[in-house]
């Protein structure tokens, strides 16, 4: 499998969860302002959205959205615990994350980035709206060690990533302390020191 990716982006979720799972795959690095992969391939010729994540599967298949990667990916590897079985309620649960990761956190993030020039007034709604949802975070990581209980999940994966985001804004998350010490906590994970690593982060 061949994961595309940018540093310190959403494709990080991806990246850990293939780390998690051990399974064989190469990563390639994209330009995304100019939609080039490293070798100067056309990227939007391998994923039309032009975003990624996008994992590329042996069979030459391409598998964009990280709630859909990272779970095809904890299906690969049952064994490994990454998603709790379908049908069961912590399934539900961890699906009920990964959406609110995605359009609460993830989207919300997004205009905060230097590169987009968002205007400040609408800033300052996403900052306060985010404040929101991040406290809310820190309340159930004050119950339990990992976002949806007592094990690491996908939606770890994707919440460290989006999270990791949070020095790159004007958020001040220091009285957060239940979320700080996760993210450190998740930071000392193998997958999560590799993935960091590969990717030119530390
Ligand atoms: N809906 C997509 C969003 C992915 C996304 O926002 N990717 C960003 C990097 S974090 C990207 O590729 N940005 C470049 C672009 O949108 O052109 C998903 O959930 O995977």
């Amino acid at each position: 499998m061949k994961l595309y990716y940018s540093p310190g982006a959403c494709s990080l979720s991806p990246h850990i969860m293939l780390r998690e799972a051990g399974l064989d795959f190469s990563i390639v690095k994209v330009d995304l302002m100019n939609k080039k992969t490293e070798s100067g391939d056309n990227f939007l010729a391998i994923s039309p959205k032009g975003q990624v994540p996008t994992l590329q599967l042996d069979n030459n298949q391409i598998l964009t959205e990280v709630t859909a990667i990272i779970k095809y990916i904890a299906d690969q590897k049952p064994e490994k615990n990454l998603i709790a079985p379908t049908g069961t309620m912590e399934h539900y649960h961890q699906i009920e994350w990964l959406s609110y990761i995605s359009s609460e956190l993830h989207q919300n993030f997004m205009p905060l980035f230097p590169i987009i020039a968002t205007p400040e007034a609408y800033i300052a709604i996403l900052m306060k709206k985010l404040m929101l949802r991040l406290t809310y975070i820190d309340s159930v990581l004050a119950k339990f060690p990992y976002i949806t209980g007592a094990n690491f999940t996908i939606a770890d994966s994707y919440l460290f990533a989006v999270s990791q985001w949070v020095p790159r804004t004007k958020l001040d998350i220091s009285e957060l302390v239940h979320l700080n010490a996760y993210m450190d906590m998740i930071k000392q994970r193998p997958s999560v020191h590799d993935a960091l690593k590969a990717e030119g982060l530390i």
